[in-house]
């Protein structure tokens, strides 16, 4: 059998050990390579004896379908290729490498590995002509003994790649097929009496606040920690010392050095220990509540090729949203990621490489997990990446993989890893029975499920006293995740309930002319479309909204009002609160009007403390009193000031105000009907002209361009299945009456889909005052109408001109009933423009929430506003809703000549039905009779609202 399609693991490479640098000479070889791709293995001249001035040039790393080499293609769970394992495609892309390099002048004889960090899908390899061996494994290190074969100048380096291998069976997780020596190439001088691995062990004992020292590798070395005092401590005996511990709050690193004669390796330590005790993960005798991420390793431009800059970007954007976790999903990162975790502060779950879902659309027949002829790849595997890992204390967790059912191969590894490192437990959510982890893993439960694991009423009593965690839950698809705020209630209420795992950080969108690519963008013949476009960061990195909400979620200081006036709570796991500094500001209709600063004591993790309001100067209108934690000092991660909490206390009310006098009456002329400073259809009762300036509408619509929440199921039909058949995105207006005696103009209508039964009675009644109209609205269902409805209000347009947008209410992002946690009420403005969010895949968005009041002007401030009685829902766009429905990327939205405005009493929820949970029962949209009202004002330009 060919080595491409041998189930085993790789051949040729040295037994896998830890990463890490030392002061023994190094030579990367990443940068220009020679690239020759052949569609086949057979196809593939010898690469060995080749003429490559011929071949292309590739950077390495690098994948080599974002280079112009072929496409990249994406599926979820199915395997793009036949399912007949081990076998795979004889059109097997094959890409040759090839580097000349000269080693530096002082570069020592001796033993020397070459080390590659990560080849995918499987690498053969040559050094002058000499074959080294096979590497698979793809995101795994494998290293080959080179030392007698180098020599000083035109060393040949030779790499033949294939993108399928048995391997690919083992590599079926949710991403883009990508093919490459896609992370670094080294070359490292191995000097005789160095320092070949090392095992660092790191314990903290918060009993005693003693840590423990001991470092596993050869004989003579030994271990020095200059702020400890510790100097040339012999390896392999304990050492204990009193020591400040490391935590995701409170990163304490040690730097240190393990030495011999011929070798310096720094070292980075940090003292905790993980335990599982009373049916809860605790690290340093403390309960964890993991706030976490899944996180893949994605660029728009180089795909899984991660450098170190952005792999820090991804965890400072991390620590400043409050995330206090990641799981690696679903395969070991670039190693330096880890290396930040460790320093910056990140509990870490590091995952092997593995998963083999493509097997369970077909009953987990042959499937590797259970099939012995896997069972050293397996193995191999999660050895590969324990002993590469193994020396970060930001790992707590081990995880076997991902998806790939269960089966003997995966208890093996289980064993295997418990044998090799018993210091932290083993998590893998495909035991369900969980028979050989330590931690209870589910995905994506539903709230309820999560509250019956809390209530601890399992029949499985070893699964019932496991601590749980969702290592997915939260599906960040496009517009959402809503319903963030009911797993925290229970991971707050539950102690066996330890937190989660957003799914996932980030999207992976491919950066093409104009917007970002996403499964079938390449022309791939079975693809899952935009179902990779999921993450919490736009795939630029930009925060999407539910990052926002995320963070908003879980701040580790809460503020809230209380009737004495306001709580702050410490939702730290080990800090108190004496970094922070506590500020407030009055705002009186959102206009800050006085501040100060709050005398807080130190509150303790897990608690909160009381305190009466400071004392405020009186207002005249709604006021708002905004209290926030920051930062006193600069961190590693965020600059002095950066806010960790915030809550807002109701001051006053907005004063009553008399409805102002009517002014009527109706007036007809030739087609039109005049109130005030409206101008009304005479025929259809819609308002045309609103003080001179033209609008259309206002009139009744509930449909939204539906999101990839609305349009997945959970199980069963999807909402947005619902609302097109019952034809929601269609509505017709018929005009039963037009009244218009008296002070009042009455339109009675009934609002309805062409071929249903069903309609909305919608009426609407207009009346007059100084300088606007008043509306209401009521709206009575008849007949079947829809279990939800998208939403419930009012569409109109207004000149393109009016592309400023100013607001009163909630802001300053995008809210909606389920994911609403994150906005503030406050004074806000921003250009129309400036309320999209760019969803990769079109859909509704940028819903601004609990608004009191909102005009759109032009630059002179010419335009409308609109009041609530009390408040409305809004968006304002350049397109329609039908046209963002249409849309399926961002540069297919054109701007048109008017701004499309809504103006809604009700949206339905967002849920997370693309994978998970539906929108909750509390925030369903349930058709009823409903009234409400709006005033609707000219503004004229230069007059302030
Ligand atoms: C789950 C996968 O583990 C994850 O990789 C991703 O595909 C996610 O779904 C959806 O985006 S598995 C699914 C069967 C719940």
């Amino acid at each position: 059998m060919s080595y491409v399609e041998d189930p085993g693991p790789g051949r040729g490479s040295v037994p896998p050990r830890a990463a890490f640098t030392s002061d023994a000479p190094s030579l990367s070889l990443n940068g220009t390579w020679r690239f020759r791709l052949s569609p086949s293995l057979a196809a593939a001249p010898d690469p060995v004896e080749a003429d490559d001035s011929t071949w292309d040039e590739l950077p390495v790393p690098s994948l080599w379908q974002l280079h112009g080499h072929g496409a990249p293609a994406y599926t979820n769970v199915h395997y793009p290729f036949p399912v007949d394992p081990p076998h795979v495609p004889s059109e097997n892309p094959t890409g040759d490498h090839r580097l000349r390099f000269d080693l530096p002048a002082s570069w020592p004889a001796g033993s020397a590995l070459l080390r590659f960090d990560g080849i995918d899908s499987c690498g053969r390899i040559w050094l002058n002509g000499t074959e080294l061996g096979v590497t698979k494994g793809s995101r795994l290190p494998s290293e080959f003994e080179v030392g007698a074969l180098l020599r000083p100048r035109d060393n040949v380096l030779v790499v033949r790649v294939h993108q399928w291998s048995a391997g690919s069976y083992l590599e079926d997780q949710d991403m883009w097929w990508l093919s490459g020596i896609f992370r670094a190439v080294t070359l490292l001088a191995r000097p005789s009496g160095g320092i070949g691995d090392y095992w660092l062990r790191a314990d903290y004992d918060h009993t005693t606040g003693l840590g423990t020292v001991r470092v596993e590798t050869g004989a003579d070395v030994v271990l020095d920690i200059p702020s400890l005092g510790v100097v040339g401590h012999p390896a392999g005996e304990p050492l204990e010392l009193p020591v400040e511990p490391w935590s995701a709050e409170t990163p304490r690193l040690y730097d240190g050095t393990l030495s011999t004669v011929a070798e310096r390796v720094p070292v980075r330590i940090g003292f905790r220990t993980v335990t599982i005790e009373d049916g809860q993960l605790k690290v340093n005798g403390r309960r964890l509540l993991l706030r976490g991420v899944n996180r893949h390793e994605h660029d728009p431009r180089t795909g899984r090729v991660v450098s170190r800059e952005t792999a820090l970007a991804d965890v400072l954007l991390m620590k400043r949203h409050h995330i206090n976790a990641v799981r690696t999903s679903h395969y070991p990162p670039d190693p330096a990621f880890l290396e930040l975790c460790d320093e910056y502060g990140l509990w870490v779950v590091d995952e092997c490489d593995l998963e083999t879902h493509g097997f369970g659309p077909l009953g987990w027949d042959r499937n590797p997990s259970s099939e012995p002829m896997w069972t050293d790849a397996y193995l191999d595997r999660v050895r590969r990446t324990v002993e590469r890992d193994k020396n970060r204390p930001s790992v707590i967790l081990w995880s076997l993989g991902n998806e790939s059912h269960t089966g003997d191969n995966l208890a093996r590894m289980a064993e295997w890893v418990r044998h090799r490192d018993p210091t932290r437990p083993v998590h893998y959510e495909g035991d369900h029975e969980c028979s050989y982890v330590d931690v209870h893993s589910r995905m994506y439960a539903t709230p309820s499920e999560v509250e019956r694991i809390g209530l601890r009423e399992d029949t499985n009593e070893r699964r019932r006293d496991l601590p749980f965690v969702l290592c997915e839950y939260a599906h960040a698809m496009g517009n959402g995740p809503g319903g963030l705020l009911e797993y925290r209630e229970l991971f707050e209420k539950y102690p066996n309930c330890q937190g989660g795992f957003v799914w996932e950080w980030i999207d992976h969108g491919l950066a093409v002319p104009g917007h970002f690519a996403y499964g079938g963008d390449f022309g791939e013949p079975i693809h899952d479309g935009n179902f990779v476009i999921d993450g919490l960061l736009f795939p630029d990195r930009t925060p999407s909204p539910g990052l926002t909400e995320f963070a908003k979620i879980i701040e580790p200081v809460r503020i809230s009002a209380v009737p004495a006036g306001l709580r702050i709570s410490n939702h730290y796991d080990f800090v108190d609160t004496a970094h922070l500094r506590f500020t407030w500001v009055l705002e009186d209709e959102g206009t800050a009007v006085a501040n100060g600063v709050l005398d807080v004591p130190a509150v303790h993790s897990g608690q909160s403390v009381a305190l009466p309001l400071p004392s405020l100067p009186p207002t005249s209108g709604e006021s708002w009193l905004t209290v926030t934690a920051s930062l006193t000092s600069e961190t590693a991660w965020a600059s002095a000031g950066h806010v960790v909490g915030w809550g807002q206390v109701p001051v006053s009310a907005a004063p009553a105000r008399p409805s102002p006098p009517t002014r009527g009456p109706v007036f007809r002329t030739s087609g039109q009907l005049l109130l005030g400073t409206g101008e009304f259809d005479a025929v259809t009762g819609t308002l045309t002209s609103l003080g001179g300036h033209p609008v259309i509408g206002p009139r009744l619509d509930v449909w939204r361009a539906t999101t990839d929440n609305d349009r997945g199921s959970s199980p069963g039909p999807s909402e947005a299945s619902q609302w097109l058949a019952a034809g929601l995105h269609r509505m017709q207006h018929r005009v039963i009456t037009v009244d218009a005696d008296g002070d009042e103009l009455v339109v009675r209508t009934r609002v309805a889909p062409p071929a249903q039964p069903f309609g909305l009675f919608t009426d609407y009644t207009w009346t007059a005052f100084d300088g606007g109209l008043r509306l209401r609205v009521d709206v009575t269902p008849d007949g079947p109408v829809p279990d939800t409805l998208p939403r419930l209000g009012l569409a109109m347009a207004v000149p393109g001109t009016f592309g400023s947008a100013e607001w009163f209410g909630g802001g300053p992002g995008e809210a909606y009933p389920d994911s609403r946690q994150a906005v503030r009420i406050g004074r806000f403005s921003s250009s129309v423009d400036g309320l999209q969010t760019p969803y990769v895949f079109p859909q509704e968005n940028g819903n601004r929430t609990a608004v009191r009041w909102a005009a759109l002007t032009d630059p002179d401030g010419t335009g409308i506003r609109v009041e609530g009685d009390p408040t409305f829902d809004f968006t304002a766009r350049r397109w329609t809703a039908a046209a963002l429905e249409a849309a399926r990327h961002t540069d297919e939205l054109e701007s048109g000549s008017l701004v499309h405005l809504t103006v809604d009493i009700a949206q339905h929820g967002l849920g997370t039905a693309a994978c998970g949970p539906g929108v909750l029962p509390r925030y369903r949209l349930v058709p009823q009779k409903t009234s409400f009202a709006l005033s609707f004002r000219p503004v004229a330009g230069g007059v302030a609202n």
